[in-house]
């Protein structure tokens, strides 16, 4: 499915985003945080998600969604690798995890051109090191999501983060 995709500098990052991230960072070991109150993101006024992409692992640790929701995700590459953020259920980061395995050590570069059926995409956003793409997406009602970096290697070291489908004002409805 098409999502428009939009790659910022690090260097262009507002302050804003900037104190979201020394947040997002600060709770980046032990236990995950409690959720605090959540407003979902509509069409018109997506809610912000940050997703700090590392060599190997994603924080947060755990990502809470509101089925429904309309999110603007921030993915930003704070590591020295390019990274990915596939987000999807076991069966989709199966798909990736095999179709680019195929093509590990494909030269040059990191991310040569592979693909996975439709039906098994999820939603895929491919950051290079000290870049950030921001993408639009509506959150499926589908259990079992997980964010999933599928560069040869990096799945089976860590870096994987559960979604958390959560209802505002509830407690997770699943974890
Ligand atoms: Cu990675």
């Amino acid at each position: 499915m098409p999502h428009r995709v939009q790659t910022v500098s690090l260097r262009a990052l507002p302050a804003l985003a900037l104190v979201a991230l020394g947040a997002a960072l600060a709770t980046c070991s032990g236990q995950p945080a409690a959720t605090p109150p959540i407003t979902p993101g509509v069409p018109g006024a997506p809610r912000e998600v940050i997703i700090v992409a590392r060599d190997d692992r994603f924080n947060p640790s755990v990502v809470d969604l509101v089925p429904g929701e309309t999110i603007l995700l921030r993915v930003v590459n704070a590591g020295l690798e390019t990274h990915e953020a596939i987000i999807g259920d076991e069966a989709v980061q199966a798909a990736w995890e095999a179709a680019e395995a195929a093509v590990a050590g494909a030269p040059p570069g990191p991310t040569p051109a592979v693909s996975v059926p439709p039906e098994l995409a999820g939603l895929r956003v491919v950051v290079r090191s000290g870049e950030r793409k921001d993408v639009a997406w509506t959150v499926p009602d589908t259990p079992g999501l997980i964010v999933g970096c599928h560069i040869p290697g990096h799945y089976l070291r860590g870096m994987r983060s559960p979604v958390r489908l959560i209802v505002p004002g509830a407690q997770p409805a699943s974890t």
